[in-house]
């Protein structure tokens, strides 16, 4: 049963490798230009979500609640991603976070497919610059579709790409909504993380290093019998 996993379709940001720390960065400095609280615990909300969705979350928390323009508000966005952009000009294979070299080596070793779903349109650059982008048969950024997570469309378009039925591909994610498109997709979901945060992933490790294939595979069999 176990062989009837097709495809790995993986986050980037806080999945692959901690980027996600990077948005933080650039974000908090906005924040701290705006005179708005920005705290790590509420940046848990803006993983996996849009670019503009994460400034609109971020001016939610504003006390004076005042009300920006369009252009502000693409300026403010340009200027959060010109300081994301500087940061992952440094990323180097050595980012790759534990356990993930491990688990790619044992996917491609049987033969399994790889696909890449990531909100971020910075996600090309930031899998060149790990060393990984040939590996993958598909990437997906958020430039190629039209709804982002928790709209299972970047996932779908992976597996399409990859030729794989949703039903027998893994999704592996860090954010909520990004469990959330899994499961809308049709996946199996693994999610990276404290238990609590997912409740609907069909597996939840807290943190990388403890990804496993033969673990991943009894988990996806099980669930596809019914257990
Ligand atoms: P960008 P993922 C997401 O990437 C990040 O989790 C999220 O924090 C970010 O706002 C979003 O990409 C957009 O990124 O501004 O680079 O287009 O986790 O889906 O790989
Ligand atoms: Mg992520």
């Amino acid at each position: 049963m176990k062989e009837q996993i097709q495809a790995f379709i993986f986050d980037l940001d806080g999945v692959i490798t901690d980027t996600a720390e990077y948005h933080y960065l650039a974000w908090k400095a906005i924040a701290d230009e705006l005179g708005i609280e920005f705290t790590r615990a509420f940046n848990e909300n803006l993983k996996g979500v849009s670019r503009m969705d994460s400034l609109k979350l971020l001016l939610s928390q504003a006390k004076d609640r005042r009300e920006y323009t369009a252009q502000e508000m693409e300026e403010l966005a340009d200027r959060k991603n010109k300081l994301y952009q500087t940061m992952i000009e440094k990323v180097t294979p050595s980012d790759i976070l534990p356990g993930i070299n491990e688990l790619l080596s044992e996917i491609k070793r049987r033969g399994i497919k790889l696909g890449l779903a990531s909100a971020s349109k910075n996600a090309f650059f930031v899998m060149e610059r790990l060393g990984l982008k040939s590996e993958f048969g598909a990437i997906v950024d958020s430039s190629k579709i039209a709804n982002n997570k928790p709209d299972p469309e970047v996932f779908l378009k992976a597996a399409e790409m990859l030729q794989v039925d949703p039903a027998y591909c893994i999704g592996v994610e860090d954010a909520v909504s990004g469990v959330q498109a899994i499961k809308s997709a049709g996946m199996f979901a693994v999610a990276i993380g404290d238990r609590e945060a997912f409740p609907h992933a069909d597996l939840v490790l807290e943190r990388t290093s403890q990804l496993d294939f033969a673990q991943i595979a009894t988990a996806f069999a099980s669930a596809a019998n019914g257990n």
